[in-house]
């Protein structure tokens, strides 16, 4: 019943943003987004005082509880001092080993969770377990940032609908100390093809290396593989090719406002796209020679972020994959009876034509962890292992 008339409800409020002018484009999309956040409060029982500092009375999910509970909050939310906490633990994977000899160009724990993505690109995009296994990924770093780095707080997301008209003024990419470092050096170049090259997206000023914040000089090891930006000659395409360098950026606005768009946030959440986990995920990724809201995320940071098997290289990856997961989390909440199901199969777009997924199969990480099962990260208060929400 509850669902039922939320729904109706967020509907009639979707429509008229919808129809909203383009301009103010940003603040009614923040306004859907609080809206969801609110109803996805409501359905999981998150009482609305809830904060990190003072968690409520205890209500029994098995081992993960509201009093337990990581709480993922958004990059421009954290203080200054937590932002610096959370750099500094990204940067103390660099100095941490590789734990894969196999994949040579692996020189440290940052390149790790590049060459893993790597290997597996074709078997985890367009797949039945595209979502599990980001959510997967990601909360092994988080956990690894946590356990060998010293981190005590949980991923932050990056909003994509806040600064999307000037990401130089997101504290994500403005350049700061307390920024995932800013645009790259100005590198002349025709744009990016995104879409399976039925989209053109022109450059920004960026394009080079990434010239401010905290990891200019620190230096990237595996590909580029495919990356969507042209003039970055992708050369490598095995994780034993050892190709040090910059990390290079590009911020892109002609990805972020042309798809950062409340229709597009809408349309899978509440809308015609939310009614299965199959029109979900599809859309969230884009149907084919399309930019959807996944795409536009690496599309967004252009460079190296915009190369489908090599886009970890950006650390902004991290906090991009998180609001997906936040993104997939809202539409779980409010989607109960879809919640639990996956849809697709086990190749690329199924190609080359393969077997349906189940939630029983297995999400192989290589040896950044144990492979879990599907049906073990659907729910990210399981307890087994996860225990997290987002505020
Ligand atoms: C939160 O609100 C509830 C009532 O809704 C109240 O019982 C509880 O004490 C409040 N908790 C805090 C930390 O304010
Ligand atoms: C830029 O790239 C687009 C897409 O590949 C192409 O259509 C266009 O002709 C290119 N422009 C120049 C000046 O090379
Ligand atoms: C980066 O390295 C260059 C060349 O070694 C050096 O001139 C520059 O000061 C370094 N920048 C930072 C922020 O460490
Ligand atoms: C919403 O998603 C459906 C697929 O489920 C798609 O056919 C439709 O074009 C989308 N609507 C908009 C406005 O993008
Ligand atoms: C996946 O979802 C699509 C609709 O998007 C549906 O046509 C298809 O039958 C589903 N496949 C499986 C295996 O559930
Ligand atoms: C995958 O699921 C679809 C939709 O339910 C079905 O039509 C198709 O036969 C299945 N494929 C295989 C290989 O079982
Ligand atoms: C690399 O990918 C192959 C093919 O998917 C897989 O068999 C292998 O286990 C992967 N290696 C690691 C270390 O993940
Ligand atoms: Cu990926």
């Amino acid at each position: 019943m509850r669902f039922a008339s939320l729904h109706a409800l967020l509907l009639a409020r979707g429509a008229a943003v919808t129809t909203a002018a383009s301009s103010g484009q940003a603040t009614d999309t923040l306004t859907v987004l609080q809206d969801l956040q609110n109803q996805v409060e409501v359905a999981l029982d998150i009482p609305k005082n809830f904060t990190e500092s003072q968690p409520p009375t205890i209500t029994a999910r098995g081992s993960c509880t509201l009093g337990n509970v990581g709480i993922r909050r958004e990059w421009d939310d954290l203080s200054a001092q937590e932002r610096k906490e959370y750099i500094a633990a990204v940067k103390c994977l660099w100095q941490q080993p590789s734990v894969d000899p196999t994949f040579s160009a692996a020189r440290n724990h940052f390149d790790d969770y590049v060459a893993v993505h790597m290997n597996q690109t074709n078997t985890v995009h367009g797949t039945a377990n595209f979502l599990t296994w980001h959510r997967y990924l990601i909360w092994l770093w988080e956990q690894r940032l946590r356990n060998t780095c010293g981190y005590k707080g949980y991923l932050p997301y990056w909003n994509w609908f806040r600064f999307q008209e000037d990401l130089n003024k997101s504290p994500v990419f403005d350049g700061s100390d307390t920024s995932l470092g800013g645009d790259g050096e100005y590198f002349p170049h025709n744009g990016s093809v995104v879409g399976a090259g039925r989209i053109w997206l022109p450059s920004g000023s960026g394009g080079g290396c990434v010239k401010s914040g905290p990891f200019v000089n620190f230096t990237i090891n595996i590909g580029p593989v495919q990356p969507a930006m042209q003039g970055y000659t992708p050369v490598f395409t095995d994780v034993k090719a050892y190709n040090p360098r910059c990390q290079r950026r590009d911020l892109t606005m002609a990805a972020s406002t042309s798809t950062f768009t409340a229709s597009n946030l809408l349309n899978i959440t509440l809308g015609p796209a939310s009614q299965s986990i199959g029109h979900f995920q599809d859309e969230l990724q884009g149907p084919y020679g399309t930019l959807r809201l996944h795409g536009a995320g690496h599309y967004s940071m252009g460079g190296d972020g915009s190369d489908v098997f090599t886009s970890l290289n950006d650390p902004a990856f991290y906090l991009h994959h998180a609001m997906i997961d936040r993104v997939y989390w809202i539409w779980q909440a409010l989607h109960p009876a879809e919640a639990n199901k996956v849809n697709g199969t086990i190749t690329f777009r199924n190609n080359p034509p393969s077997r349906n997924g189940t939630v029983e199969d297995y999400l192989e990480i290589g040896n950044l962890g144990p492979a879990v099962q599907i049906r073990d990260v659907l729910n990210t208060m399981g307890g087994s292992p996860l225990c997290y929400i987002y505020l």
